[in-house]
Order: C-alpha cells, then sequence, then structure tokens
C-alpha cells in the first residue's frame, strides 16, 4: 500500500520550498483545509437538512444567496479572523473588504479573497459546487492594508486553490511551484494527497460554455464554437461539450482530462459573469501552474488591472492549444 500523505504533512514539507518562510502561509492553508472540511460537513448533509432555500437576502451582486453561502462565508470569515495570518478578507458575498484588526493578526501579512461557495444554485439539485480561494502578499508590511492591497493583479497571488464538493470531496491548490490535489477521506477526516503534480493536457476534446447563450455571443466565440462541432479526425473534431454550470467542477474536470472553459461577455453581461478576483484569477493561476493558460479573449487574465472588487471578466482558460486558437478566432473576429 501507498504512503498516505494528508495534506498537513505535505503543506509542512513544502514549506522547504520557500527558505524564507516562517510557516504563515503553511498556517493559513491550514486553516483554509479546516474551514473546507466544515463546509464539506454542511453540504453533505444538504439535502438531509431544512438548510436549503433562500433566505430572502440578495448579495451585491444583486443574486439570491441560499443558506449554505451565507454559512460557507461565515466558516471561512472565521477560520482566517482567527488564524492570525490574515490582514483583509475579501469575499464575493460581502460588499466591502473585512479588515481584521484583532491582536493576533498584528503582525498578519496575508490578504486572502473568497468565493466561499461558487455554483450555490446548484446544491438543492444535487451538483457539485465548489469554494475557490485567492492569496496575496501586502504590499507595504508597515502600512496597514487597504483595498489597494486586495487590487493586486492576478500575477501577484502567492496561493490559490479551490474545493470540490462532489462525488468525493477535493482540494487542489497551489503555491506557484506546480499543482497538487488532494482528496477527503471521510473515514478519517483528512485531505490526502490523491493527485500530485497535476498537468492539464496540452490538447482536449471537451468545450465548456453556456451554448444557451449563443446568440449573445461575439462573432469570435460563435465561430470558434462552430469550429469545435465541425468534424476533423486528425483534430479529434467535434469535441465533446460538458457544461455543468459550476465553474469549479467544470474546471476540475477540464483540468484533468483536457479542455476548455469560456464564459464570455454576453449582450446580458457586458463585462462576462465571472469575478476576476474571485473566480478568474485563483483559477487562472492554478492552470497555468498546471501548464494551460487562461485569457480575457485577448489579454493574460492574470495581467489585467483589478479596478474595482466585483469587477468581473470574460475567461477563456484550459488547454493550452486549444485556449490558443479560441484567442485567434476572438483575434481575427
Ligand atoms: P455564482 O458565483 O453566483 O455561483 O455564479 C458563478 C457560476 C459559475 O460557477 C458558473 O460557471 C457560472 O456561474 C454559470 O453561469 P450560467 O448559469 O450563466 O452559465
Ligand atoms: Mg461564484
Amino acid at each position: 500500500m501507498n504512503e498516505v500523505k494528508t495534506l498537513g504533512q505535505f503543506i509542512i514539507e513544502k514549506q522547504a520550498d520557500f527558505p524564507y518562510a516562517k510557516g504563515e502561509l503553511s498556517r493559513l492553508l491550514r486553516d483554509i483545509g479546516i474551514a473546507a472540511k466544515i463546509v464539506n460537513r454542511e453540504v453533505n448533509k444538504a439535502g438531509l437538512m431544512d438548510i436549503l432555500g433562500q433566505t430572502g437576502s440578495t448579495n451585491i451582486q444583486g443574486e439570491h444567496q441560499q443558506k449554505l453561502d451565507i454559512f460557507a462565508n461565515g466558516q471561512f470569515i472565521k477560520a482566517l479572523t482567527s488564524g492570525g495570518e490574515c490582514c483583509i478578507v475579501a469575499s464575493e458575498e460581502n460588499e466591502d473588504i473585512i479588515v481584521i484588526d484583532s491582536p493576533v493578526a498584528h503582525n498578519a501579512k496575508y490578504i486572502v479573497a473568497i468565493d466561499p461557495l461558487d455554483g450555490s444554485s446548484n446544491i438543492d439539485v444535487n451538483v457539485a459546487v465548489g469554494s475557490i480561494f485567492s492569496i496575496y502578499r501586502k504590499i507595504n508590511t508597515d502600512a496597514p492594508a487597504t483595498i489597494v492591497d486586495v487590487c493586486q493583479p492576478g500575477k501577484q497571488q502567492v496561493a490559490a486553490g479551490y474545493v470540490v464538493y462532489g462525488s468525493s470531496t477535493m482540494l487542489v491548490y497551489t503555491t506557484g511551484k506546480g499543482v497538487n490535489g488532494f482528496t477527503l477521506d471521510p473515514s478519517i477526516g483528512e485531505f490526502c494527497l490523491s493527485h500530485p503534480n497535476m498537468r492539464i493536457p496540452a490538447d482536449g476534446c471537451i468545450y465548456s460554455v453556456n451554448e444557451g447563450n449563443y446568440v449573445h455571443f461575439p462573432k469570435g466565440v460563435k465561430q470558434y464554437i462552430k469550429y469545435c462541432q465541425v468534424e476533423d479526425s486528425t483534430t479529434n473534431r467535434p469535441y465533446t461539450s460538458r457544461y455543468i454550470g459550476s465553474m469549479v467542477a467544470d474546471l476540475h474536470r477540464n483540468l484533468i482530462k483536457g479542455g476548455i472553459f469560456i464564459y464570455p461577455v454576453t449582450a446580458h453581461a457586458p463585462q462576462g459573469k465571472l469575478r476576476l478576483v474571485y473566480e478568474c484569477n485563483p483559477m487562472a493561476f492554478i492552470v497555468e501552474q498546471a501548464g494551460g493558460k487562461a485569457t480575457d479573449g485577448l489579454n493574460r487574465i492574470m495581467e489585467l488591472p483589478v479596478t474595482e472588487l466585483h469587477q468581473r471578466s470574460p475567461i477563456f482558460i484550459g488547454s493550452k492549444n486549444m485556449v490558443d486558437m479560441a484567442e485567434r478566432f476572438m483575434h481575427d473576429a
């Protein structure tokens, strides 16, 4: 039998990759892992408990929040607030940043952006959902952290990861030295290393896009979709269409199998739907670290200027050659 390595053991081992690290990032990742286990427990019980349904409140994007969104948001904020390594939390569910001003976080130098429960409209039909996190270092260690520290371009991320609550629960993360995946073993309550050094195939056969919006897509996207559907045995086309409607689950599948995920601008979402800080940048960091590519159709996601906390961006992300091809269609359209 292979040796089991838990997330905690792996994080401590990897601390050696950062010779000047004092263990703060490791503790931060460990805190996020613990919050993820608590959220997982509740997500798993969603069908059993009377926890489903909307609370009646809406988040700042004007979308319905479900009870589990609020629960997950609270768990991550609690873990990050009490851990002592994080000075600001920015959450997709909160209009403003949360500045942690407690004695325990006095010297904290990390900023964490979270989408506590992405794809939450899938919960009441028992379809996979996820959590996403993104970690930055405070720009000026001697000054109090502000919103400017949160609005750093994605290429400044020091770590990013996601948790997918699927047929099994997995936590996948990067600190800029490759991507590793851990599966939760419910019998021991630990995330165990199951997918070391994840690499996304350079080519794939899956395209993931909400084709219901086809008429509202830009010309380049329409043409790329048609390209995906044309028969050509030399490039394994037509490709397969797979779209769950949960970004984490759609990207997780494509990361393993090879594929492209697109959420373009549409007539109804002129900036795109997904959020740069909470969704696009962390996923771009993970996918790039796995050998893939992420753009807004023309520019690298992680170099886009962040001007607003809740800014949206179109995204084309996944296998490098597929994203290159989609980008060509966008460029020529
Ligand atoms: P959410 O943050 O409100 O859950 O929305 C994000 C989700 C993504 O997980 C998913 O890729 C996308 O919305 C699906 O949107 P659509 O239903 O428009 O295809
Ligand atoms: Mg989301």
